[in-house]
């Protein structure tokens, strides 16, 4: 992990957040959703901190958006702070509405002072769980909430279907030792889910910590994976799981038969790799069961027992690689794997995160002194037409986390060391890859993802964690108009911000 320079300043942190789902009526087909976003200035306290930050619409975390696979959203954005802003659609695939993208002086300008933009788009072919953040400098830390997709009206889900839907998002937090935290567990704001026996819950997790890939678990219960950056995956049952910054994943909860009379922590804490310092605080939730009307005891909540999960250790590489070897695309007939099979283009970068010499009058935060530093070495940089991209990227020192706007990916490979073009292609996946937005590159090793390009437009490519990302871990894919009418990028809207 990264040097948390602004970790501190993060303390007013939230540990989880709930925002209770309630499914809308609506017609049968796709329609247009209306929602508006304002930008302000708000006092918000979180364990005993208040303090003055940027939020949407005055919520901590921002409000949800909702809408069906198909459906249309316009989003109307309006700035009334002194930061400039923009939102960004996490892993929307933003089909030939690149516009809507929002990632600052990318896709767009930001929205300054006063002004406003209205983000258009469909989601098209997606269910599951995204969110949306601020795309500029730091500003994500507070502005960002979750998308929630349905499937299509009359479309079950592939799997049970759910007794109630939680979206829960990893925030940032306080920096404190695990029983303070298990004591303050016990304190009335500890985020409680609330469940009944015998029922099962999807829990839509999203990671939206600036720069900590994340264990997550629930005491004595376990889950099964569902559905990660809103693509179905086979199916399975897990004790722990791991979601880096980006990343979301929904997962089915099914509560014990019975009344158990005891409590569940839910906690989750960093996964590290490499050296430097790094916050390995744990957060902590409570599942906690409703009690039955007819259930006789003297036992009240807070003198039951709790349980605590036991979390792999920080640097658990070996359950990291384990856990990521078990995402497989659905691969499905109803839900097809859409790998591509051959490769028009290959691309091979070299992601470096190194030191250069600090600043004079600067304090650097890196070893002995230095500047960390990072980069994308393109070997090949063509520009693409539409056509077949292929990526192995070979990351040094540390771990990163590379996530790619306008565009899903399929990881085909991975491994740790070099990437060897003549031996390691032959082992690649390409029957039932995961399909994602952002996926981990191992720490000294390397990622190899395909994608089609079919989608024209500027595509910011980066680091989600978000030290890497200020150190200069970014660059942008360039994908041209195609021949037929529907390949080409649409005029800009006419309230595209200018800088
Ligand atoms: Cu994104």
């Amino acid at each position: 992990m990264g040097v948390f320079l602004l970790q501190s300043s993060a303390v007013f942190g939230v540990l989880f957040s709930l925002i209770t789902l309630s499914l809308l009526v609506e017609p049968a087909l796709s329609i247009t959703r209306h929602y508006k976003f304002d930008i302000k200035l708000q006092n918000v306290t979180r364990l005993c901190h208040t303090k003055s930050i940027v939020l949407v619409n005055g919520q901590f975390p921002g409000p949800r958006v909702v809408a069906r696979e198909g459906d249309q959203l316009l989003i109307k954005v309006v700035n009334h702070v002194q930061n400039n802003i923009s939102i960004h659609w996490h892993g929307i695939r933003q089909l030939r509405s690149g516009w809507a993208d929002g990632p600052a002086y990318i896709t767009q300008c930001p929205i300054q002072t006063e002004q406003s933009y209205v983000y258009n788009f469909t989601i098209v072919g997606q269910r599951g769980t995204l969110w949306w953040h601020a795309h500029i400098s730091w500003l994500r830390s507070t502005i960002y909430g979750p998308i929630i997709i349905l499937p299509k009206r009359g479309i079950p889900y592939p799997c049970a279907k759910p007794y109630k839907e939680v979206p829960i998002i990893f925030g940032e937090w306080f920096n404190g030792d695990t029983e303070a935290i298990i004591s303050q567990a016990r304190q009335t704001d500890t985020f409680k889910l609330k469940v009944k026996p015998g029922k099962t819950y999807l829990l839509r997790l999203t990671n939206a910590a600036l720069n900590d890939e994340l264990f997550f678990s629930i005491a004595n219960h376990t889950v099964i994976v569902v559905d990660v950056d809103a693509v179905y995956v086979k199916p399975f049952e897990t004790e722990t799981l791991l979601i880096a910054p980006g990343q979301t994943t929904n997962v089915l909860l099914k509560t014990r038969s019975h009344y158990p009379s005891a409590t569940f922590l839910m906690t989750a804490r960093p996964y590290v790799t490499g050296q430097g310092t790094f916050d390995n605080s744990t957060v902590a939730g409570i599942l906690q069961y409703e009690k039955p009307r007819n259930f006789r005891s003297s036992n009240s909540i807070k003198n039951r027992p709790l349980f605590k999960p036991v979390l792999p250790p920080l640097n658990d590489t070996s359950f990291a690689t384990k856990f990521s070897n078990k995402l497989r695309s659905l691969a499905s007939a109803q839900f097809p794997v859409n790998v591509p099979q051959k490769v028009d283009k290959q691309f091979f970068f070299t992601v470096g995160l190194g030191t250069s010499p600090c600043h004079s009058n600067e304090t650097c935060q890196g070893p002995n002194g230095t500047m960390f530093a990072a980069s994308v070495n393109n070997v090949s940089f063509t520009m693409p037409n539409t056509a077949l991209l292929q990526i192995p990227a070979y990351l040094v020192l540390k771990a990163t986390l590379l996530h790619l706007h306008g565009f899903n990916f399929f990881v085909v490979g991975q491994g740790f060391g070099n990437f060897y073009p003549n031996k390691d292609p032959a082992n690649f996946n390409l029957v039932d890859p995961v399909e994602r937005n952002t996926v981990g590159v191992p720490s000294g090793g390397w990622v190899a993802i395909r994608f089609l390009a079919d989608n024209p437009g500027v595509w910011f490519m980066h680091c989600h964690l978000e030290v890497h990302t200020s150190w200069g871990l970014k660059m942008a894919w360039i994908v041209l108009d195609g021949k037929l009418p529907n390949q080409k990028l649409l005029p800009p809207p006419a309230d595209l911000p200018k800088c």
